[in-house]
């Protein structure tokens, strides 16, 4: 017994060889971070994910991530080229699973075997190369060799490749969003021969019209920290502090855009000082302007275009590339859905947006009822799918709409011609000229008209549905007319794009105008009682005064004498349901979401000095010769349905 205990402590140290040396109590070489620690792949995932870099023409490798449906074989690919971080498009969750480590908006991929891919594009995060904000096509405005363009065709020709990507079938589609749509769109001015479909969500087309950075000629603010965040940094960036918490207060008080600017350090920034110094539609912008572009080069690859009818960010590119490309007889390979949505809200689910309620998930329904089926005829050769010319969400009867042409109301060429509603005295509206006279309002930019009740923080969470609010927080106000038809006693259906028309004078020599399409709710609403007399508008934009007889080059307004403006409205598919109203507002700020009107003339607003701001009284025109109006897309009612 003595012997066998005596052994204990060889026999326990033979067993315990860490014991044999010390513990450690301190990390080898003095840290706990080692070089490089690579978590092992879970052996039940359903994916291989791949990380490569890919050579363009000019040697620039671009960062690329490929998710490939484990034991894939023939199977399509999906591409993403995007400035917002590849790596973490492909990485909703640390999972084992597809379909949750991709975004939602892939769903319809993952469960039908597509090959994912998302790339950075150049400059941006992972990718190599000089970034070069929303980079024009080689050209006037591009004189290296590489654009979007040739870096898709790049990146396809490699992805095609049997020896680079054995799983995939050869055919790409593309699909993405605001800026990753500008990429798609880029893509198709020289398409791969291998790019067989496309899907462009609110693209980035012209930035001076209405996609971001402008709407014709008013500049938006909303957007002016992003370029601090995008082109100060390769990576992710921050963007720079506004102030206060009121951001109205915060560009109120600095005072022009470039005052904010500089004091934002933008001075630093070429894309600022690039920007800042074409605040007209000079060629700076209407070189790029992609719709045009498209249209002068337009290609065969079936493309659906899609916008959400509260789009707050891009409201423009979609829908004026369609037309621009039906225009260019190629109605046949390009077709438009325009949704119940906000900006990108087709990435996310679509049953409702502010207080409005839709007929199911009308995200879900695009994604799976529309892209899907097109992008499986197209990459799996599946079964033709029949596209209506243009898929769009009736917002007044609550479901889709299609139709063989569209729009059904318009200026010239369209089945039903555009009808004036007009202002009428006593603030009424309606299809008859009425008597003449005028209505004024004095414009203060020390006191604009706020895009959204105060106090107005960006990021405050309101800025994805501020197109719907409750317009009655700005009716009533001295500074805004609010014009409306009496009660509504037969629907009045809508289809089309309004166009404003207004007859106004000022005393200033500069200004901006705000012009709103309403439908104003009946007063009770036993249902949602909060919901009784709402105001939404259903079109709305803002136009630049300086630019009513040229965009390229603006002119003073001549103080005092009456002037038309007349401009586009973003698109409609309404009813007014009976019970409701019409109603037009007139105002002519928008703030802090569009900088301010001086309302005297100055070479560039954006460096417009504080002194320059100056109070102007506006009058808008009523009847006579110079009756102002909006003239709707108003078409006969379509045929009751049994099913929505
Ligand atoms: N279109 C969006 C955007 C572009 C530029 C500035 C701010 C927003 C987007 O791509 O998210």
């Amino acid at each position: 017994m003595m012997k066998k205990l005596a052994l204990l402590p060889l026999v326990a140290l033979a067993f315990t060889p860490a014991l044999a040396q010390k513990a450690p109590i301190w990390p080898p070489n003095g840290t706990d971070i080692p070089e490089k620690f690579t978590p092992p792949v879970d052996a039940n995932a359903d994916y291989i994910k791949r990380e490569v870099m890919i050579p363009m023409r000019d040697g620039t490798k671009l960062y690329t991530v490929i998710v490939i449906p484990k034991n894939a074989t023939n199977a399509p690919i999906v591409l993403t080229r995007t400035p917002y971080n590849a790596a973490g498009r492909a990485k909703r969750a640390d999972s084992a699973s597809m379909l949750n480590t991709l975004p939602l908006a892939d769903e319809i991929f993952v469960k039908n075997g597509y090959i994912r891919v998302y790339q950075d594009i150049r400059g941006k995060y992972g990718s190599e190369g000089g970034y070069v904000t929303t980079r024009p096509p080689v050209g006037p405005l591009n004189d290296t060799k590489v654009d979007h363009t040739t870096d898709a065709y790049d990146t396809i020709d490699w992805l095609v490749n049997k020896a680079n990507l054995p799983q995939s079938n050869g055919k790409v589609g593309m699909i993405g969003s605001s800026y990753e749509g500008l990429t798609v769109v880029m893509a198709l001015l020289h398409p791969h021969p291998a790019l067989k479909v496309a899907a462009p969500q609110s693209p980035m087309v012209d930035g001076w019209m209405g996609d971001d950075w402008f709407h014709y000629g008013a500049f938006r603010l909303a957007n002016i920290a992003w370029l601090g965040a995008q082109t100060g940094y390769k990576g992710a960036g921050k963007a720079p502090p506004t102030g206060g918490y009121d951001d109205y207060d915060n560009f109120r008080e600095v005072g022009s855009a470039g005052d904010w600017a500089k004091k934002s350090g933008y001075d630093q920034l070429p894309y600022w000082n690039r920007m800042s110094m074409h605040p007209a539609y000079d060629e700076f912008w209407s070189d790029q302007a992609l719709d045009k572009l498209l249209a002068k080069n337009p290609s065969d690859v079936p493309t659906i275009w899609e916008q959400g009818l509260w789009d707050q960010e891009d409201m423009w590119g979609a829908i004026h590339s369609y037309e621009a490309l039906v225009k260019a007889g190629k109605a046949g390979n390009n077709f438009i859905v325009m949704g119940p949505w906000r900006h990108s809200q087709i990435n996310r689910v679509g049953y409702e947006l502010g207080p409005f309620k839709w007929n199911g998930d009308t995200a879900a329904q695009y994604r799976e009822d529309m892209i899907l089926p097109f992008f499986n005829q197209y990459l799996k050769d599946g079964p033709a799918v029949s596209v209506p010319a243009a898929t769009i969400y009736n917002t007044g009867e609550n479901h889709w709409d299609r139709f063989n042409a569209w729009p059904l109301a318009c200026e010239i060429g369209c089945p039903s011609p555009l009808k004036p509603i007009y202002m009428q005295g006593d603030d009424g509206l309606g299809f008859d000229k009425g008597g003449e006279g005028g209505d004024s309002y004095v414009s203060d930019p020390a006191k604009p008209v706020p895009h959204l009740p105060r106090p107005v923080n960006f990021n405050d969470g309101r800025w994805g549905d501020w197109l719907v609010q409750d317009q009655r927080s700005y009716d009533g106000r001295p500074d805004v007319l609010s014009y409306e038809s009496p009660v509504l006693d037969q629907p009045v259906r809508v289809s089309g794009v309004p166009m404003a028309d207004l007859f106004a004078k000022t005393t200033g020599t500069d200004g901006d105008f705000v012009v709103k399409v309403i439908d104003v709710f009946p007063a009770e609403n036993a249902t949602d009682p909060k919901m009784g007399g709402y105001q939404l508008a259903i079109s709305l934009d803002i136009f630049r005064g300086r630019y009513r007889d040229s965009f390229s080059n603006p002119s003073p307004i001549p103080a005092g004498k009456v002037q038309e403006y007349k401009f586009r409205l973003p698109a409609v598919n309404h009813v007014f349901q009976p019970g409701h109203r019409i109603m037009i507002q007139v105002q002519s700020t928008l703030f802090p979401l569009y900088d301010r009107n001086p309302q005297k003339y100055v070479p560039n607003i954006f460096y417009a000095k504080k002194s320059d701001y100056q109070k102007a009284t506006v009058t808008i025109m009523r009847g006579g010769k110079t009756p102002s109006a909006v003239w709707l897309p108003v078409v006969p009612l379509a045929p009751p349905q049994l099913m929505r």
